[in-house]
């Protein structure tokens, strides 16, 4: 399908200011093929460029957020096939160009691909039934779109590496602890909590809020020193919006700010 027709493995709604991505393959776990990946990366990109939405949510169905990717798409590729057409990874890092925040919602299992797609979000709020794991192992293979690299920046090398060497799966309650998710609510209250953070978010003054999105992942991608850097820029950039004036204005004459987002 083209990335302009209407999607047919995801569902999208608005939310006042935000954006809910829905994954929708239940009777597959919401295991993710390239259709559903193209499909995730243009609903994205048109919440990303539309003026009226302030962050996005991604989520998928009680019992999974996604299996993983899809096994049987994958199960015959050759390495050259993989290879030449850059196949199963192609459409995925289009979530990494989204410049506004992304929140996984995510309830029941995030395995392999589906792990990893949360973790390319820039926070995770689990569901209390939410399980997390990189099982490839046991198929023959290792994570490929970026497991073993987010995972152990989020939990440390320990358990990244029993996670990745074992497939064992951690529940919300470890993942919380190991530092993988932010928190971990009551199945029935997930979507309130994302969806009350991200109003939270949409409040916020937009030019803010891209700038500390892009300043915490420097911190993953680069060294402390140029992180500090960057993030001094955009501070000092910051100044130069009538956003910083209305907030700080707001404070010191104890009211509400009403942010433009310019
Ligand atoms: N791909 C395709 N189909 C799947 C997947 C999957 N990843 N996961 C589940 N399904 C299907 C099952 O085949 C089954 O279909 P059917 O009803 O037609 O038989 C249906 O979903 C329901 O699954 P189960 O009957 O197995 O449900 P259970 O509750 O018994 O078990 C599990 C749930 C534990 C989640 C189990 O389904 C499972 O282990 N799934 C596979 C998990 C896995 O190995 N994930 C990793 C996949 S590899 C990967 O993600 C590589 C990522 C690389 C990313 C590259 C891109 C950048």
């Amino acid at each position: 399908m083209s990335e302009t027709a209407t999607p047919e493995l995801i569902t999208v709604r608005t939310e006042g200011r935000v954006g809910v991505i829905t994954l929708n393959r239940p009777k597959q776990l919401n295991a993710l093929n390239d259709q559903l990946m193209t499909e995730l990366g243009a609903a994205l990109q048109a919440f990303d460029g539309d003026e009226g939405i302030g962050c996005m949510i991604i989520t998928g169905s009680e019992k999974a957020f996604a299996a993983g990717a899809d096994i049987g798409a994958m199960a015959t590729y050759t390495f050259a096939d993989v290879y030449k057409g850059d196949y199963i990874t192609r459409n995925w890092e289009t979530i990494r160009s989204v410049r506004k925040p992304v929140i996984a919602a995510v309830s029941g299992f995030a395995l392999g691909g589906g792990c990893e797609l949360a973790m390319m979000c820039d926070f995770i709020i689990a569901a209390d039934n939410a399980k997390f794991g990189q099982p490839e192992i046991k198929l023959g293979i290792i994570p490929g779109a970026g497991g073993t690299q987010r995972l152990p920046r989020a939990v440390g090398k320990a358990k990244a590496m029993d996670m990745a060497l074992t497939g064992r799966m951690m529940d919300a309650i470890e993942a919380e602890r190991a530092g993988l998710v932010s928190r971990v609510v009551p199945l029935d209250k997930l979507m309130d909590e994302a969806l009350g953070a991200a109003l939270m978010i949409c409040e916020f003054s937009q030019p803010s809020v891209m700038a500390a999105k892009e300043c915490v992942n420097r911190a993953f991608e680069g060294g402390l020193a140029d992180g500090v850097m960057f993030e001094r820029r955009l501070f000092h950039a910051l100044f130069a919006t009538a956003d910083q004036k209305e907030g700080m204005d707001a404070f010191v004459n104890k009211r509400k700010a009403v942010f433009q987002h310019q």
